[in-house]
């Protein structure tokens, strides 16, 4: 039996408020998955700081070997002049996380922001609120939502929009003008080029994060958006250590995206090290969505179909509910509470045992 190593998504003793004693008392559920949010991105994350996580993690009886994520500084995306500096600072980080026993690292190669969504308390029928995408309500121009997140309407700033930041948004836009999807491509390559070899040195498996939502936006290029950008990214470079994190939601987003036959396809591969689970509702036109419960009957993806595509490739990954809705009055991180995650991972657990009796 092909055994899921279910993990949660946890923002660290400062950001995040649910205790990892809670996380514990999920049935099936063992790992964390963690970070260091405050370290800034392109610098090299010390390995004390590694260090007490993981046994922070150890002494609530988890285990912490999946890191989400470290992220990329935009110079490394845009090939600007100083790539080099933060891609040395990468290798150390990978170095230093291997060292405390880190698997893999899921990041992502989305310029300037990372996921996007137009409402973070978007009302469900019954009440409680989830994440939603209605491309009518983006605003195009970065600007108004600069202004938005300034007089922080949103409560929570989007990630990537975060007030610090926002000084400094302007000026991104600037840099990635002349970076169309080409570009972006030749210098995810160039990176690729430089961490892997570390990577199969130091046993830590690169897991790349689709775009979110996978089109671009603001003009920005997006590059993992479906499976053909996926045939690319593999070819850059040859190694199951560089892998692909399967987001059935983010992928999902896209109706002619065929989430079960890319989990077929890339986890025969060997390719996939990690996978986040969640279902997400298609609204208005077949472009926009709301997030879902997990289980397929409340949204537009067959979760069972996926579970099952996961199965029949024996797949003994990391796996993660994604995003939750906000329910029973928790209040917590949008898309990141307690309880509809654990609704999720008990879902998740019970379509697998199903899997695996049916085919004992
Ligand atoms: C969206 C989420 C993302 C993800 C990062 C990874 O589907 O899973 O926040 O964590 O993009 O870098
Ligand atoms: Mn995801």
């Amino acid at each position: 039996m092909a055994d899921l190593k279910m993990g949660f998504r946890w923002y660290g003793e400062k950001n995040d408020p649910i205790n990892l004693k809670y996380i514990r008392q999920i049935p099936g559920t063992t790992q964390v998955v963690g970070a260091l949010f405050d370290i800034p991105t392109g610098d090299v994350w010390p390995k004390e700081r590694i260090s007490q996580l993981k046994q922070q993690v150890e002494a609530a009886g988890l285990k912490l070997e999946v890191i989400e994520s470290v992220n990329i500084h935009d110079d490394i995306k845009t090939g600007a002049s100083t790539r080099d500096k933060y891609i040395d600072n990468y290798k150390q980080t990978i170095r230093n996380l291997s060292e405390y026993g880190i698997k893999v690292i899921c990041y992502n190669f989305m310029p300037i922001f990372d996921w996007l969504r137009t409402d973070l308390h978007f009302k469900l029928e019954d009440g409680s609120t989830d994440l939603s995408f209605e491309a009518n309500k983006l605003d195009n121009n970065p600007q108004k939502i600069i202004d938005r997140v300034k007089n922080n309407s949103e409560g929570y700033a989007l990630p990537g929009w975060e007030p610090d930041r926002l000084a400094t948004i302007e000026n991104l836009f600037k840099s990635y003008a002349d970076i169309d999807e080409k570009k972006l491509s030749e210098n995810l390559k160039y990176f690729l080029n430089e961490i892997i070899p570390i990577c199969e040195k130091y046993n830590v498996r690169m897991a790349m994060h689709p775009d979110d939502p996978p089109r671009s936006l603001f003009g920005l290029p997006r590059i993992y958006k479906n499976r053909e950008d996926m045939l690319a990214i593999e070819k850059m470079y040859e190694s199951r250590y560089n892998g692909f994190t399967i987001c059935t939601g983010s992928l999902g987003e896209n109706p002619k995206n065929d989430v079960a036959a890319i989990i077929r396809e890339f986890v025969s591969k060997d390719r996939v090290p990690f996978v986040h689970a969640r279902n997400i509702k298609f609204m208005n036109n077949q472009y926009d969505f709301h997030e879902s419960a997990h289980l397929s009957s409340e949204g537009s993806l067959d979760m069972y179909n996926i579970m099952k595509a996961l199965h029949e490739c024996n797949y003994s990954g990391y796996i993660r509910p994604d995003h939750g809705r906000n329910i029973w009055g928790e209040n917590g991180r949008p898309g990141y509470g307690l309880y509809d995650r654990a609704l999720g991972i008990t879902y998740l657990n019970g379509l697998w045992e199903a899997l695996d009796k049916n085919r004992s």
